[in-house]
């Protein structure tokens, strides 16, 4: 039977750190799907096609991924988008406790839900502090993301 995992996120932009936990989870499963969530309801900075065509492009710039897939998720429970897939686990990465006493109340409610579990992967210790608030921040204010970002966002941000 094919494993089948997704990772979810807003990817506002996508960062290092998210590239990270990608890569790990599909060393992993059989078949990756990243999944940007787009909600009407939260203000992003990039659009969801923008967002969407960032993450290809970053894990496109990686060793071939394959098994990795690209979709967009514009409304409705991630569960409902588990269920059309095949997807019995979700990946999310986390940084501190603060995360996993964030994402604790969701595993709980995805399992509840529809009987998909969450593991939780941790990245290389060197993307622990980044995250997309923090990017949009600094490149806002006009300083130098490049370090934090795939090179895709770097020239996109540029
Ligand atoms: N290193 C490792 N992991 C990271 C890093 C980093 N540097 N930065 C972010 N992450 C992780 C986050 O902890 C998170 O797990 C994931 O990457 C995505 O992060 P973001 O910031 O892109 O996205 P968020 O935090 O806005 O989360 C969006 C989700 C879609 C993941 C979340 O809202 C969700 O799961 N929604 C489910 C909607 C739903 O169905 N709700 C009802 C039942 S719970």
């Amino acid at each position: 039977m094919t494993s089948i995992a997704v990772v979810p996120g807003s990817f506002d932009p996508i960062t290092k750190g998210h590239l990270d936990v990608i890569l790990r989870a599909a060393t992993l499963f059989d078949e990756v799907h990243v999944v940007v969530v787009h909600n009407p309801d939260k203000q992003t900075l990039l659009s969801a096609k923008q967002r969407e065509q960032l993450v290809r492009e970053s894990i496109a710039e990686q060793a071939p991924q394959a098994r990795v897939k690209v979709a967009v998720w514009e409304s409705g429970l991630l569960v409902d988008y588990c269920k059309q897939v095949g997807a019995k686990v979700l990946v999310k990465g986390i940084r501190s406790q603060v995360d996993v006493a964030y994402e604790t109340p969701m595993v709980l409610m995805n399992r509840s839900l529809a009987a998909v579990e969450t593991i939780f992967l941790l990245p290389n210790p060197a993307y622990s502090l980044v995250s997309s608030s923090l990017v949009r921040q600094v490149h806002a204010l006009g300083g130098d993301v490049s370090e934090y970002v795939p090179a895709a966002v770097a020239r996109f941000l540029a």
